[in-house]
């Protein structure tokens, strides 16, 4: 008989071949019919499988919190930046995003692993925090540059209002606001903050909406999934900075002298 050549590629999230796009074996029109929204697109292209409606909202929520926080933030200077010397939607799109990272707005990943293992560990919040301060380490997902707990934001408080009514449990979000008494106890800027909520709130989702085994909620915080829906989210506010900045017709931009500390320049004398 035949023999087919193996391929080169495994794909198993879209098949656009028949006479109607599947998005994981629904098919586009399906896609409209149920009213799954954004949240639910999202579920069959990340998690391959229909999740139940209050997961959906909640993901389309975590866009809608995440979708910008004002031009001064890293990612929204340097898309501003990029655009204003003159770069297409893309350049300044993507010179935005690489900022995400451990410090700013890709600490998901990263505080669903730090705050579960403890919690599985059974540390209590102060033991976790004594143990990450002895190794030296930042809590990631605490610590906020302008939020504190005089100046709340308003974004967590939305979250864990809307979790704590809409989910049936949410053991791991109320683990991460214990640590928060213990670090706001030490400095008032140490909230959790949005990266931080949003993430145990997702790992909430994972483990007890029964549409993921133990194994495989591990394995999309493992994979590298929530950083995803900052990224996602954030996308969407520096699409429209570089637009602004293209409707404003921004000049190029040159950092004022003044504001630069330039030390160790003197001049040799060898
Ligand atoms: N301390 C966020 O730092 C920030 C501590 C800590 C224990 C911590 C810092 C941090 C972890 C990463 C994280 C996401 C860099 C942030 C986001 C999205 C955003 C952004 C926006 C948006 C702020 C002062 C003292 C020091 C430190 C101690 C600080 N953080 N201890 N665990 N996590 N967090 N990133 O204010 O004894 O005085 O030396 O890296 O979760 O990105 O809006 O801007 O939507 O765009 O510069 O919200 O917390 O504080 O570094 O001067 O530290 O607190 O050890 O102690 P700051 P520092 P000491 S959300």
């Amino acid at each position: 008989g035949m023999v087919r050549k193996p391929a080169a590629f495994i794909s198993t999230i879209s098949d656009e071949r028949g006479s109607e796009l599947m998005y994981s074996g629904v098919k586009i029109s399906e896609v409209f019919k149920s009213e799954m929204g954004i949240g639910g697109v999202i579920s069959l292209l990340w998690f391959k499988r229909r999740l139940p409606a209050y997961c959906t909202k909640f993901i389309e929520m975590a866009l809608m919190l995440t979708a910008d926080h004002g031009p001064a933030v890293s990612g929204a200077m340097n898309t501003i930046i990029t655009s204003r010397a003159g770069k297409d939607l893309v350049s300044s799109l993507v010179s935005g995003l690489l900022t995400i990272g451990d410090r700013f707005g890709g600490a998901l990943d990263d505080a669903a692993k730090t705050f579960s293992q403890a919690k599985d560990r059974g540390l209590t919040p102060r033991e976790f925090v004594d143990e990450m301060r002895r190794a030296n380490k930042l809590i990631p997902g605490i610590g906020h540059k302008i939020k504190s707990v005089t100046n709340p934001d308003f974004r967590v408080q939305v979250l864990v209002e809307h979790v704590k009514r809409e989910f049936p449990s949410h053991s791991m979000l109320d683990y991460a606001l214990a640590v928060q008494s213990v670090t706001t106890a030490k400095k008032d800027s140490l909230i959790l903050n949005v990266d931080g909520c949003l993430a145990v709130c997702f790992v909430d989702l994972l483990r007890d909406s029964g549409a993921f085994t133990p194994e495989e909620a591990d394995e999309y915080i493992k994979i590298g999934t929530l950083n995803g829906i900052f990224v996602l989210g954030r996308s969407i506010g520096f699409i429209g900075h570089h637009l602004d900045q293209k409707r404003l017709k921004a000049p190029l931009y040159r950092h004022p002298a003044d504001d630069i500390f330039l030390g160790g320049l003197e001049e040799s004398r060898v």
